[in-house]
């Protein structure tokens, strides 16, 4: 067999598949880029683009920043790999106990995953493991909400709830269900942080609970700000509805903190924020700045403890795990990116910065096809009007034009969705702003 192989020519973009992109119109018209620092990417030809993404919501603490990109350096020349079933490094420990530090209270064990899709699948699997241990092992099923989003692994595709991410793949874990969506733009329309209208849309899980039978109920999972479904603010009062109820029947509620953890409501995660201790917290993104793939389980010491202590003296306790569990490389990025976000008080600075970002995306009420702004900490979301007959394409367009006028946003449908880095100045929000506002002007 010839070792090369003789179709395969030059550097094209044909070869790559790439996740969650339209492929044939990007390799149309490529938007590339290839270097990082600060608020700031640049293309391939040097333009300058301003993040308004922190990435894909995960570099909170801003590109490329030196004592990260010291630490994995370092990191790589001294011991590259270390295998994390029954071996240890000691840099695995310390990252863990940097994530307890910031943790809820009594929120202390920490699991390492590489991403936030293992993350959703790592807790579903715990809460399974919990209630087992505790003699519940019919308590199996797990409640997701419509336009939830936990990754794209089995159980994060299945308990997540955007339509379009689900419909090629249906079925595939059984016992799942989900309560409604928050979303409600006629009641809650340019809402300033949370939305006044809709606590009630809570008690739809006492009916699915009544339906199933709480006796058969492992978990709900929820993102306590959607974001990846268009920025979707808990109403007031909700969050604090739901956690009553699983607690009322003895079900584990599970906070997908990939996009809140770390400081993008100001505070460390969005459990701070609401004052609510889930059971499991799932994390990712910006555990490490992004700089290396990196994921973690945040547990109740409770569970941790009860999941431990049922297993025989000198068993394994949770047969789970991954091959990069706690990555040397990934775990000296978090220290690193944990010490700056110390140092720099960057989880204040956001929620300093949270008032003049809320007030700058809401001077954008006027622009045209804006149907709604809502923001949280430093998020902003921006619903379109769709256009008729094509659903979508003005988010797309809007995303492209803001990227040619040098400023990077996200799409999802027809929302435009901002999650800078932390670091953002005065100067990097009214850029941001007024070049939304332009390229909307120049939409049909
Ligand atoms: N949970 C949540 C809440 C997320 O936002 C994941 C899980 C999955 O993480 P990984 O690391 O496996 O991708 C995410 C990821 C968007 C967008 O458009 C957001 C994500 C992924 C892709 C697109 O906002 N977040």
């Amino acid at each position: 067999m010839k070792l090369e192989n003789p179709s395969v020519h030059a550097a094209t973009l044909e070869h790559f598949w790439m996740p969650f992109t339209a492929n044939r119109q990007f390799k149309a018209a490529p938007r590339l880029l290839a270097r990082a620092e600060g608020m700031f990417y640049w293309t391939p030809e040097g333009r300058e683009v301003l993040d308004g993404t922190a990435g894909l919501w995960c570099v909170n603490a801003g590109h490329s920043r030196k004592p990260i990109v010291e630490a994995v350096q370092r990191q790589a020349a001294t011991m590259d790999y270390a295998p994390p079933f029954n071996m240890g490094h000691p840099l695995a420990f310390e990252a863990a106990t940097a994530v307890a530090r910031v943790a809820p209270v009594g929120m202390e064990r920490v699991f390492f995953t590489n991403s936030g899709s293992e993350s959703a699948d790592t807790a579903i699997k715990m809460a399974m493991a919990y209630h087992r241990a505790r003699g519940e092992p019919s308590r199996r099923i797990i409640i997701g909400r419509e336009r939830g989003y936990h990754g794209v692994n089995i159980g994060g595709t299945t308990v997540g709830g955007i339509p379009g991410n689900r419909k090629a793949f249906p079925a595939m874990m059984a016992g799942v269900d989900h309560i409604r969506s928050t979303h409600d733009l006629a009641r809650n329309a340019f809402s300033k942080g949370q939305p006044a209208h809709g606590a009630e849309f809570a008690d739809e899980l006492e009916r699915l609970i009544a339906f199933h039978d709480p006796s058969n109920i492992a978990a709900v999972i929820v993102e306590p700000m959607a974001g990846s479904a268009g920025v979707l603010i808990p109403p007031k009062g909700y969050l604090d509805k739901l956690a009553a109820t699983c607690r009322k029947h003895g079900i584990l509620l599970i906070f997908d903190e990939v996009i809140t953890g770390f400081g993008r409501l100001g505070t460390p995660f969005a459990a701070h924020y609401f004052n609510i201790t889930p059971d499991l917290l799932t994390c990712a993104k910006a555990i490490n700045n992004a700089a290396i793939p990196m994921g973690a389980v945040i547990a109740k010491n409770e569970i941790y403890d009860t999941i431990t202590n049922a297993a025989p003296e000198g068993a394994i306790e949770f047969l789970h795990g991954y091959t990069y569990s706690a990555h040397p490389m990934a775990c000296s990025a978090l220290l690193a990116t944990q010490k700056l976000y110390v140092d720099e008080q960057l989880f204040a600075r956001a929620q300093a910065m949270a008032p003049k970002f809320e007030a700058a995306l809401h001077s954008l009420r006027d622009a045209r096809h804006v149907i709604d702004i809502r923001n949280l900490g430093i998020v902003g979301g921006i619903e379109l009007e769709p256009r008729a007959g094509a659903v979508g394409r003005r988010g797309l367009e809007a995303h492209i034009r803001c990227f040619e006028a040098g400023v990077l946003v996200r799409s999802t449908g027809d929302i435009l969705a901002l999650s800078p880095p932390l670091i953002i100045e005065d100067a990097h929000i009214e850029r941001i702003v007024e070049t939304i506002r332009t390229a909307l002007a120049g939409l049909e």
